[in-house]
């Protein structure tokens, strides 16, 4: 191992944000090393990032992975992330996205008094936390209020980590983020599910899109800046838990427009409401307010909403394009 480079473990790394982490951390000169669950596939992650196999749902080798690592830096965006499958699968989401948060941090705990190594730890907390939410815009005050299993483990997962850093003084982080899109975001999740429909209506490999609650408003960033984001908040003087969000709130509908817009189709004709992408509970409206971590981490979003979908129909123009000549 190169001891001059600084060493970061990513839980989660062949995730969306796994994979532009890998890529910032990687340029800055560090050793990536990433944390990928039994079964799945690397993803986006860069080839020079080293994989080791590790579950937040068992935890039994997070200390073994420690000594091996020896980290500077732990970001934990390991979860099961998907809020409508998080009222399917209640129980597995709590012990990965809120038990698994308690079993990294209480390892990192022990082997920092062991080994005497000084680890920062970020915590990919959500906007999710707030909910149904008391005010607009949300600010690191706002009171949460979940409103799905995903977000109560959440909440567990962002109350630990402030708990850690106030008990055993660890350098625990929690960035709250807000959603965060990019053409490399899961085909389930609503923007990139409306991009790819899009792209592949356009080019006649598919006519309907189905999908649920179309009045529901969100604060969708790029998750390229948002990593930016975390690095910052683990080189600043003091940890600390900041929002991470645009501060423009835009509705499902108006994704539709935009996305649909882009390649000359009306989504009216196209999209059919199907009551199975309806939510026991929904979370209305979301909006952050970012200043804490603008004025204090010097960090603020380049990429807006339009260049943001945009930026997602092309790409999957693209991949609709060669989807179709391997059709032919
Ligand atoms: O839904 C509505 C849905 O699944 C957004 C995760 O990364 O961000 C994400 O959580 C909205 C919801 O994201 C469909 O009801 C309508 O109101 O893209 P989503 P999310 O639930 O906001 C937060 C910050 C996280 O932390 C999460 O891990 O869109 N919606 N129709 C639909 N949503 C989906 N998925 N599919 C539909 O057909």
């Amino acid at each position: 191992m190169n001891s001059d480079r600084p060493v970061a473990l990513i839980t989660g790394v062949s995730g969306q944000d796994g994979s532009y982490l890998s890529e910032l951390l990687l340029a800055k000169g560090y050793q990536v090393h990433g944390m990928v669950a039994c079964g799945h596939a690397p993803g986006h992650c860069p080839p020079e990032v080293v994989l080791h196999h590790g579950d937040l749902a068992d935890g039994s080798n997070l200390g073994a992975l420690l000594d091996a690592v020896r980290p500077h830096e732990v970001y934990n965006l390991a979860a099961q992330s998907h809020v409508q499958l998080s009222f399917e699968m209640p129980v597995y989401t709590a012990n990965v996205a809120g038990l698994g948060v308690l079993r990294l941090l209480e390892a990192i705990r022990i082997h920092q008094a062991r080994t005497g190594d000084a680890v920062r730890f970020y915590q990919a907390s959500s906007s999710e936390m707030f909910g149904r939410a008391v005010e607009t815009p949300q600010t690191e005050r706002t009171p949460f209020h979940p409103r799905s299993p995903y977000a109560c483990a959440k909440v567990f997962g962002y109350w630990q980590t402030v708990n850690y850093r106030e008990a055993y003084g660890l350098f625990a982080c929690n960035g709250i983020l807000f959603n965060h899109e990019s053409p490399r975001r899961g085909e389930t999740f609503v923007t990139r599910k409306i991009t790819r429909a899009a792209a592949r209506i356009k080019l006649g490999l598919q006519h309907e899109l189905r999908l649920g609650n179309l009045d529901a408003s969100r604060d969708w960033g790029f998750a390229g800046d948002y990593v930016e984001a975390m690095w910052r908040m683990l080189q600043y003087d003091q940890p600390d838990d900041y929002v991470i969000a645009t501060g423009c709130t835009h509705t499902v509908h108006d994704f539709l427009d935009a996305a649909f817009g882009r390649l000359d189709l009306d989504w009216t004709r196209h999209v059919q409401i199907d009551p199975l992408f309806l939510r026991p509970a929904e979370v209305d409206v979301l909006r952050g307010d970012a200043t804490k971590a603008r004025t204090q981490l010097g960090w603020q979003p380049r990429v807006a909403f339009d260049e943001l979908v945009c930026m997602m129909t092309d790409a999957d123009l693209q991949l609709a394009q060669r989807e179709k000549r391997m059709e032919t």
